[in-house]
């Protein structure tokens, strides 16, 4: 596996191979997702944390991972959890030392480590939290958001209405600056010497940003409130001198709290000392971690994300593959970003472009299927259409319910639906999952809460409205999509939907992919020319987005920023999601020929093709082409499979042939 070894005080980290062993007692195999930098891990590379004597080791104290094996007498996790990876201890077993082996030799490790594909872990160092807690979550969980927390909450005690100054805006700082919103403290300052993180601060809550460099903080703080002292002065910088300047702009009740340390040896002078006496005697103090009890404290600030009091939006600002660690950690040190999460599994948009292309080489597959008879139903292809429905089942979590249409092979894979079931339905066999008595559109899986394709056009939007009436009424916090075509969209039972829908306050989604036409008929021939579908939804109080349905990235985004809102508001919403579709409405396969295309023309779909935008992007972003083509390899040995599998399984015996149908 990778891992980032320091090797010696200064340098680089090392991405190299290294060796798991035997997991000890206590000890837990976690398959790390991603991983938060901190500024301590700046501390070690510096050698200020008593490390030299322990190199080469591994790196890294707050991440995200799922349990891949446990060692004897560990009870608190099970393969397969989702764990959030914390340097501070919890509850469950303190283990030995983990090791690994790098260049051949053993190396022993701190009891927790991020910064490798794969780590060993003692029991107590991990957090099992719900499945669909965010990755970013539970990597800023491991350290800087809950050490935030913890400093204002347990160190700080910061009350309402209190006025604090936060110096530093990296990755703690922000997250602090947060805190102390939540806690509705005012003024929020905050201080940091590059201009660059004025915007993020003031986005998550400063009321005044100062840069320390140019400006006497002194002075802003008089000019902006008229005041000479702050309640809370919390100092992320760990800079001497920054320390010693903001000391004496503590208020009589004020609490200093030192969260960044100074290097080893260095000395921070008390100046003015007799002032630390005034008011009813002011405290510094150096905080470890916030105090904060991971066992305690992680359940709870997860329950405070769910219901939507605590948001992580503007916290990272970049994210970057295990190779690229050092410029992440350059980054770090020269003060030029705020939380960098590092990616250990592929990335989201590799994780994305696997899926899509996964899609289209199944259904290139399933069309040869076609050609050759073996599909008597019909069949309706979504080449083209691949980014809507990854992009919107990838803003999704497990438990919300997915209905689909006549064209709906890319929504169940999109949800996690099993290819070999799907193909097994197509050509009616054995283990399909309608048991090979519905074919391509009639698609079910409720173990990925696929619940239900139905051919019948707009059938499936008042049926998931339903599905959502039945989550709201049983307080669960699930919401339910419905995929629908332009043409469907036009059916009076979508318009009642909407309305029952913002009357009921569902948590609906209905994302409308809009290739221009229903059949061939196409937009224009089909709707007046003031039919205006943001108009129509808003009118009903529906929410509305519109995305670019051939861009993986821009339906993702409208479509995270809309469940996060129906779930926090119950306000159901429309994505309509601009797209188009490659092949014939239903096989066999082209039908440009017919000369009905007069906008999405074999050139025009080729250049917009969502596949290919979502390559270049990774591309640019240093993914191979021999990545990428490794990929397509992959996905279509697998969709071969699958098919192979399908043809080999035998027909369903002939007493089912009246079970699970209704007439
Ligand atoms: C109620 C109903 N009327 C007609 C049809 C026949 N039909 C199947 S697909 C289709 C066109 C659907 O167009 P759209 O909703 O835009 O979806 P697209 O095929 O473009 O994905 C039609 C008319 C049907 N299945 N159900
Ligand atoms: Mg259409």
């Amino acid at each position: 596996m990778k891992a980032a070894v320091l090797e010696a005080i200064n340098a680089p980290l090392t991405v190299a191979d290294v060796g798991l062993t035997e997991l000890l007692f206590g000890q837990v195999l976690v398959k790390v997702l991603v991983s938060g930098i901190c500024g301590s891990q700046l501390q070690e590379i510096g050698g200020h944390k008593g490390n030299a004597a322990f190199l080469p080791h591994l790196m890294g104290h707050e991440g995200c991972g799922i349990v891949e094996d446990i060692g004897a007498g560990v009870t608190k996790v099970k393969k397969g959890d989702k764990v959030v990876m914390h340097w501070r201890k919890g509850d469950g077993i303190e283990s030995d030392f983990p090791s690994y082996i790098f260049n051949g030799k053993v190396i022993k490790s701190g009891k927790v480590t991020t910064f490798s594909e794969y780590s060993i872990v003692s029991e107590n160092r991990i957090t099992p939290v719900p499945q669909d807690t965010p990755e970013e979550l539970c990597a800023l969980l491991g350290c800087s958001l809950s050490t935030a927390l913890g400093t204002v909450n347990l160190e700080a005690n910061l009350k309402m209405g209190e006025g604090i100054m936060i110096v530093g805006a990296g990755g703690l700082g922000v997250n602090l600056i947060k805190a102390a919103k939540m806690v509705s403290a005012y003024p929020i300052i905050s201080v940091d010497i590059h201009d660059s993180k004025k915007a993020v601060a003031e986005q998550l809550g400063a009321d005044l940003y100062i840069n320390g460099k140019h400006e006497s903080i002194k002075e802003a703080l008089h000019k902006a409130f008229g005041i000479k002292e702050v309640d809370v002065i919390i100092d992320t910088s760990g800079s001497p001198r920054s320390i010693e300047e903001t000391l004496q702009l503590l208020s009589g009740t004020g609490r200093f709290i030192m969260v960044g340390q100074p290097k080893p040896g260095e000395t921070v002078e008390l100046k003015n000392a007799n002032h630390f006496f005034g008011g009813s005697g002011k405290m510094i103090k150096a905080t470890q971690g916030g105090q904060f009890s991971p066992s305690i404290e992680i359940p709870r600030y997860i329950k405070l994300y769910q219901s939507g009091l605590l948001n992580i939006d503007n916290l990272i600002t970049h994210r970057v593959p295990i190779h690229k660690i050092n410029e992440a950690i350059d980054l770090v040190r020269k003060g030029e970003a705020s939380r960098i999460l590092i990616d250990l599994q592929p990335s989201p948009l590799l994780r994305a472009y696997t899926k899509m292309s996964y899609m289209r080489a199944a259904e290139e597959e399933i069309a040869q299927l076609y050609l050759k008879h073996k599909i008597m139903s019909f069949v309706h292809f979504y080449v083209g259409q691949e980014a809507v429905a990854t992009g919107v089942c990838d803003a999704l979590q497990p438990q919300d319910k997915v209905m689909g249409n006549h064209r709906s092979h890319g929504h169940y894979l999109a949800k996690g639906g099993d290819l070999r079931a799907m193909v097994r339905e197509m050509i009616g066999k054995e283990g399909g999952v309608a048991h090979g008595k519905g074919g391509s559109m009639h698609m079910i899986d409720k173990s990925v809460n696929f619940v239900g394709s139905t051919p019948i056009l707009g059938s499936a939007v008042p049926l998931a409205a339903g599905s959502a009436f039945a989550q709201a009424y049983n307080h669960q916090r699930g919401i339910s999509v419905a995929f629908v075509g332009d043409g469907a969209s036009e059916e009076g039972g979508v318009y009642e939907t909407l309305n029952l829908s913002a009357l009921f306050k569902l948590p609906l989604l209905l994302v409308v992919e809009n290739n221009l036409y229903s059949v061939n008929s196409k937009l224009k021939d089909r709707r007046s020319p003031k039919y205006d579908v943001e108009h129509i939804v808003t009118g009903f109080g529906v929410q509305y987005k519109k995305a670019d349905g051939n861009d993986y990235e821009d339906v993702l985004a409208k479509a995270k920023e809309l469940v996060a809102s129906i779930r926090k508001t119950k306000t159901p919403a429309v994505l309509e999601c601009m797209t188009y579709r490659h092949m014939a409405h239903s096989a066999p396969l082209f039908d440009d020929a017919q000369g009905y295309r007069e906008e999405d023309t074999p050139e025009v779909r080729s250049k917009n093709d969502s596949i290919k935008r979502l390559r270049q992007t990774l591309l640019t972003q240093g993914v191979t082409e021999e990545t990428l083509a490794q990929i397509d390899t992959d996905v279509r040995a697998q969709v071969l499979a699958a098919i192979d599998d399908a043809q080999k399984a035998a027909y369903p015996n002939e007493q089912e042939l009246t079970t699970h149908v209704y007439a």
